[in-house]
């Protein structure tokens, strides 16, 4: 063997055992845990007068757990942009999630207030809002905790992604509701009746239980707020 061969088997050695070894616990399965087709052109939340930014219409919304994160993409009908470029096509909104689909605990849905209908109980918002171009905010309902988590925002679509630690390491079954608009208003609701519902393949649904150490708040809010109010909450 010459020197060159043998240094290429040492790195190839190398290279192969770097891969098996990069995670000892073994990596989680990548799934798809829920798929949302949004209809076209059901931006009718609040009429539009003149001189109002044209609505944001989301068009799909999906969920994968991707190693250890949840990655939300949202897809919409004509590019946006991050809150920050304060923007007629910025987008602002809200993702709310109901992680141990248990209406008991969490928040009544903000989305409810804006066109949705979902029976669920908020447990963690994503708050598409702030001042940094690559990051949107994640509020947990249990301590009015905000944290950073990254977005990016290319074209027409939107990636989110949601490390599942700050989702109390749920097992990826969970329920989602939220609507989506310009900076001065709601736009689109999504979905328009009821909730999405996530689902991990591999989990049968009797053992998807959350483990929730310490009881949730439960907020049950019946005035509608403005959707300036709104964002200005859940933007910590
Ligand atoms: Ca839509
Ligand atoms: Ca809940
Ligand atoms: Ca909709």
């Amino acid at each position: 063997m010459t020197i060159r061969s043998a240094l290429l088997a040492i790195f190839l050695g190398a290279l192969v055992s770097a891969c098996g070894d990069s995670d000892p616990s073994g990596p989680k399965a990548d799934a798809l845990v829920f798929t949302h087709a949004d209809p076209v052109g059901d931006t009718t939340i609040i009429p539009v007068s003149q001189g109002m930014p044209r609505a944001i219409d989301l068009l799909s919304l999906r969920g994968d757990l991707k190693r250890d994160s949840l990655i939300l993409t949202l897809t919409f009908a004509e590019p946006v942009l991050h809150a920050s470029a304060n923007a007629a096509n910025s987008l602002a909104g809200f993702i709310e999630i109901d992680i141990d689909d248990n209406r008991a605990t969490g928040n009544t849905p903000a989305s409810n207030f804006f066109g949705g209908s979902a029976n669920l109980g908020i447990n963690y918002v994503v708050a598409i809002s702030g001042d940094n171009p690559s990051r949107v905010d994640l509020l947990s309902a249990r301590d009015s905790s905000s944290s950073p988590v990254l977005s990016t925002f290319l074209g027409n679509v939107v990636t989110i992604r949601v490390p599942m630690a700050k989702l109390g390491r749920d097992d990826g079954n969970f329920s989602v509701v939220g609507v989506i608009g310009t900076l001065d208003r709601p736009t689109d609701v999504f979905p328009n009746t009821g909730a999405i519902t996530a689902r991990r393949p591999s989990i049968s649904r009797t053992s998807s239980t959350t483990n929730l150490a310490h009881p949730l708040k439960v907020s049950r809010t019946t005035r509608r707020p403005s959707w300036e109010m709104t964002r200005l909450l859940f933007q910590r």
